[in-house]
Protein backbone atom coordinates (compact mmCIF):
# COMPACT_ATOMS: atom_id res chain seq x y z
CA UNK A 1 0.00 0.00 0.00
CA UNK A 2 1.45 3.44 -1.05
CA UNK A 3 1.27 6.52 1.46
CA UNK A 4 -1.66 7.92 2.08
CA UNK A 5 -2.52 10.99 0.18
CA UNK A 6 -4.40 14.17 1.01
CA UNK A 7 -5.68 15.79 -2.00
CA UNK A 8 -5.91 19.49 -1.87
CA UNK A 9 -3.89 22.57 -0.47
CA UNK A 10 -2.49 22.65 2.77
CA UNK A 11 -3.61 26.37 3.47
CA UNK A 12 -7.17 25.60 3.01
CA UNK A 13 -9.09 25.50 6.24
CA UNK A 14 -10.69 21.91 5.70
CA UNK A 15 -7.31 20.39 4.80
CA UNK A 16 -5.61 22.42 7.54
CA UNK A 17 -7.82 20.19 9.61
CA UNK A 18 -6.86 16.73 8.28
CA UNK A 19 -3.14 17.56 8.06
CA UNK A 20 -3.02 18.47 12.22
CA UNK A 21 -4.30 14.63 13.14
CA UNK A 22 -1.95 13.17 10.59
CA UNK A 23 0.52 15.16 12.36
CA UNK A 24 -0.35 14.14 15.75
CA UNK A 25 -0.03 10.21 14.70
CA UNK A 26 3.35 11.04 12.55
CA UNK A 27 1.82 9.72 9.89
CA UNK A 28 3.56 9.29 6.76
CA UNK A 29 1.61 11.42 3.83
CA UNK A 30 1.75 13.48 0.95
CA UNK A 31 -0.30 16.12 -0.13
CA UNK A 32 -1.71 16.05 -3.76
CA UNK A 33 -2.32 19.90 -5.23
CA UNK A 34 -5.88 20.38 -6.45
CA UNK A 35 -5.45 23.55 -8.38
CA UNK A 36 -8.36 25.88 -8.37
CA UNK A 37 -7.38 28.24 -10.74
CA UNK A 38 -8.22 25.46 -13.83
CA UNK A 39 -10.99 24.34 -12.14
CA UNK A 40 -9.34 21.14 -10.91
CA UNK A 41 -11.39 20.59 -8.36
CA UNK A 42 -14.43 20.01 -11.16
CA UNK A 43 -12.49 17.42 -13.06
CA UNK A 44 -13.51 13.67 -13.15
CA UNK A 45 -10.43 12.42 -11.31
CA UNK A 46 -11.28 15.09 -8.41
CA UNK A 47 -15.38 14.71 -8.33
CA UNK A 48 -14.44 10.71 -7.66
CA UNK A 49 -12.88 11.49 -4.89
CA UNK A 50 -14.91 13.82 -3.63
CA UNK A 51 -18.71 14.16 -5.55
CA UNK A 52 -19.05 17.43 -4.55
CA UNK A 53 -15.95 18.74 -6.13
CA UNK A 54 -14.19 20.26 -2.53
CA UNK A 55 -11.25 19.27 -1.34
CA UNK A 56 -9.96 17.67 0.72
CA UNK A 57 -10.51 14.05 -0.67
CA UNK A 58 -8.19 11.11 0.70
CA UNK A 59 -6.78 8.10 -0.31
CA UNK A 60 -5.38 5.21 1.57
CA UNK A 61 -4.95 2.12 -0.88
CA UNK A 62 -8.43 1.60 -2.35
CA UNK A 63 -10.33 3.60 -0.05
CA UNK A 64 -11.43 6.87 -0.92
CA UNK A 65 -12.92 9.32 1.42
CA UNK A 66 -13.61 13.32 1.74
CA UNK A 67 -15.22 15.06 4.80
CA UNK A 68 -12.87 16.40 6.54
CA UNK A 69 -13.80 15.37 9.97
CA UNK A 70 -14.70 12.07 8.73
CA UNK A 71 -10.70 12.10 7.46
CA UNK A 72 -9.57 13.20 10.47
CA UNK A 73 -11.41 9.98 12.45
CA UNK A 74 -10.11 7.43 9.90
CA UNK A 75 -6.91 8.30 10.81
CA UNK A 76 -6.63 8.77 14.42
CA UNK A 77 -8.41 5.46 14.59
CA UNK A 78 -6.18 4.17 12.31
CA UNK A 79 -3.15 5.04 14.56
CA UNK A 80 -4.53 4.22 17.07
CA UNK A 81 -1.40 3.33 18.70
CA UNK A 82 0.31 6.81 18.26
CA UNK A 83 -2.27 8.43 18.83
CA UNK A 84 -0.48 9.26 22.01
CA UNK A 85 -3.27 11.76 23.41
CA UNK A 86 -6.50 9.06 22.29
CA UNK A 87 -7.58 12.18 20.77
CA UNK A 88 -11.08 10.23 20.07
CA UNK A 89 -11.63 8.39 23.70
CA UNK A 90 -13.02 5.46 21.63
CA UNK A 91 -12.71 3.47 24.97
CA UNK A 92 -14.68 5.63 27.18
CA UNK A 93 -18.58 5.66 25.82
CA UNK A 94 -19.55 8.75 28.26
CA UNK A 95 -15.76 10.48 26.96
CA UNK A 96 -16.24 9.81 23.23
CA UNK A 97 -19.29 11.15 23.15
CA UNK A 98 -18.34 14.36 24.43
CA UNK A 99 -15.84 14.40 21.93
CA UNK A 100 -18.78 13.82 19.33
CA UNK A 101 -20.99 16.68 20.93
CA UNK A 102 -18.41 19.17 20.69
CA UNK A 103 -17.34 18.08 17.29
CA UNK A 104 -20.72 18.50 15.93
CA UNK A 105 -20.74 21.55 17.77
CA UNK A 106 -17.87 22.95 16.16
CA UNK A 107 -18.91 21.47 12.94
CA UNK A 108 -22.62 22.70 12.49
CA UNK A 109 -22.68 26.01 15.02
CA UNK A 110 -18.73 27.46 15.04
CA UNK A 111 -17.41 26.21 11.76
CA UNK A 112 -20.74 28.16 9.83
CA UNK A 113 -19.87 31.41 11.68
CA UNK A 114 -16.13 31.70 12.23
CA UNK A 115 -15.11 29.83 8.89
CA UNK A 116 -16.83 32.87 6.60
CA UNK A 117 -15.69 35.48 8.70
CA UNK A 118 -11.67 34.30 8.80
CA UNK A 119 -12.25 33.87 4.75
CA UNK A 120 -13.91 36.65 4.01
CA UNK A 121 -11.92 38.94 6.29
CA UNK A 122 -8.58 37.06 5.87
CA UNK A 123 -8.11 34.58 3.04
CA UNK A 124 -9.95 36.60 0.83
CA UNK A 125 -7.99 39.39 0.63
CA UNK A 126 -4.50 37.23 0.90
CA UNK A 127 -5.46 36.17 -2.97
CA UNK A 128 -6.45 39.34 -4.52
CA UNK A 129 -10.03 38.66 -3.65
CA UNK A 130 -12.88 41.33 -1.33
CA UNK A 131 -14.18 40.24 1.59
CA UNK A 132 -18.44 40.21 1.90
CA UNK A 133 -18.46 42.80 4.67
CA UNK A 134 -21.93 42.36 5.08
CA UNK A 135 -21.46 38.83 5.73
CA UNK A 136 -18.27 39.14 8.56
CA UNK A 137 -20.79 41.48 10.12
CA UNK A 138 -23.65 39.65 10.78
CA UNK A 139 -21.35 36.48 11.51
CA UNK A 140 -19.66 38.44 14.39
CA UNK A 141 -23.02 39.25 16.11
CA UNK A 142 -23.52 35.32 16.14
CA UNK A 143 -20.38 34.73 17.08
CA UNK A 144 -20.43 36.02 20.54
CA UNK A 145 -23.45 34.23 21.20
CA UNK A 146 -21.47 30.98 20.34
CA UNK A 147 -18.87 31.88 22.31
CA UNK A 148 -21.19 33.15 25.49
CA UNK A 149 -21.39 29.10 25.37
CA UNK A 150 -17.93 27.79 24.66
CA UNK A 151 -16.51 30.30 27.89
CA UNK A 152 -19.69 28.05 30.06
CA UNK A 153 -18.11 24.99 29.08
CA UNK A 154 -14.15 26.33 29.32
CA UNK A 155 -14.81 27.85 32.64
CA UNK A 156 -16.46 24.17 33.99
CA UNK A 157 -13.45 21.98 31.69
CA UNK A 158 -9.73 22.27 30.42
CA UNK A 159 -10.82 21.48 26.96
CA UNK A 160 -14.13 21.01 25.31
CA UNK A 161 -15.22 17.30 25.97
CA UNK A 162 -13.49 17.32 29.21
CA UNK A 163 -10.41 17.71 31.13
CA UNK A 164 -8.66 16.04 28.21
CA UNK A 165 -7.32 17.27 24.63
CA UNK A 166 -9.35 16.02 21.60
CA UNK A 167 -10.07 16.00 17.95
CA UNK A 168 -13.07 18.15 19.16
CA UNK A 169 -10.58 21.11 19.96
CA UNK A 170 -8.08 20.36 17.08
CA UNK A 171 -10.80 20.91 14.77
CA UNK A 172 -11.29 24.16 15.89
CA UNK A 173 -7.92 25.45 14.54
CA UNK A 174 -7.88 26.30 11.16
CA UNK A 175 -11.04 28.84 11.37
CA UNK A 176 -9.80 30.04 14.47
CA UNK A 177 -6.12 30.46 13.38
CA UNK A 178 -6.88 32.30 10.64
CA UNK A 179 -9.88 34.61 12.32
CA UNK A 180 -7.03 35.62 15.15
CA UNK A 181 -5.21 37.28 12.00
CA UNK A 182 -8.20 39.16 11.46
CA UNK A 183 -9.11 42.59 12.70
CA UNK A 184 -11.61 40.83 14.89
CA UNK A 185 -9.25 38.89 17.05
CA UNK A 186 -10.21 40.89 19.69
CA UNK A 187 -13.59 39.66 20.50
CA UNK A 188 -11.93 37.22 21.89
CA UNK A 189 -10.78 39.08 25.16
CA UNK A 190 -14.49 38.74 26.44
CA UNK A 191 -13.88 35.24 26.58
CA UNK A 192 -11.10 34.44 29.05
CA UNK A 193 -11.25 31.27 29.23
CA UNK A 194 -11.71 30.54 25.57
CA UNK A 195 -8.69 32.70 25.13
CA UNK A 196 -6.67 30.57 27.24
CA UNK A 197 -7.71 27.32 26.07
CA UNK A 198 -7.43 28.57 22.34
CA UNK A 199 -3.63 29.77 23.82
CA UNK A 200 -2.94 26.72 25.13
CA UNK A 201 -3.90 24.79 21.96
CA UNK A 202 -1.68 26.70 19.29
CA UNK A 203 0.97 25.26 21.39
CA UNK A 204 0.87 21.93 20.31
CA UNK A 205 3.53 21.04 17.52
CA UNK A 206 0.97 19.14 15.40
CA UNK A 207 -1.05 22.88 14.97
CA UNK A 208 2.57 24.58 14.13
CA UNK A 209 3.99 21.89 11.56
CA UNK A 210 0.29 22.28 10.30
CA UNK A 211 0.51 26.58 10.49
CA UNK A 212 3.38 26.06 8.48
CA UNK A 213 2.03 25.09 5.19
CA UNK A 214 -0.60 28.05 5.74
CA UNK A 215 -1.12 31.51 5.00
CA UNK A 216 1.39 33.27 7.41
CA UNK A 217 -0.83 35.00 9.90
CA UNK A 218 1.69 37.74 10.83
C1 LIG B 1 -15.87 21.39 3.51
C2 LIG B 1 -14.93 21.35 2.34
C3 LIG B 1 -14.71 22.74 1.76
O1 LIG B 1 -15.54 23.66 1.89
C4 LIG B 1 -14.98 19.39 4.77
O2 LIG B 1 -14.16 18.71 4.13
O3 LIG B 1 -14.87 19.59 5.98
N1 LIG B 1 -17.29 20.07 4.96
C5 LIG B 1 -16.18 20.00 4.04
N2 LIG B 1 -13.57 22.92 1.08
C6 LIG B 1 -13.27 24.20 0.48
C7 LIG B 1 -11.90 24.62 0.88
S1 LIG B 1 -11.77 24.62 2.64
O4 LIG B 1 -11.13 25.81 3.13
C8 LIG B 1 -13.29 24.06 -1.04
O5 LIG B 1 -13.01 23.01 -1.57
N3 LIG B 1 -13.65 25.14 -1.74
C9 LIG B 1 -13.66 25.14 -3.18
C10 LIG B 1 -14.96 25.61 -3.75
O6 LIG B 1 -15.80 26.07 -2.98
O7 LIG B 1 -15.11 25.55 -4.98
Amino acid sequence: MGVMKVYGVARYMSVARVIVCLEEVGADYQVVPVDFAVGEHKTPAHLARNPLGLIPAFEDGDLVIFESRTISKYVLRKYKSSNTDDLLRENNLTESTMVDQWLDVEAHHYDPIVFPISYNAFVLPKIGGIGDQKLIDTNLEKLKTILEVYEGQLSKTKYLAGDFVSLADLSHFPATYYFMATPYANLFDNYPHVKAWWENLVTRPSLKKAAASMFPVA
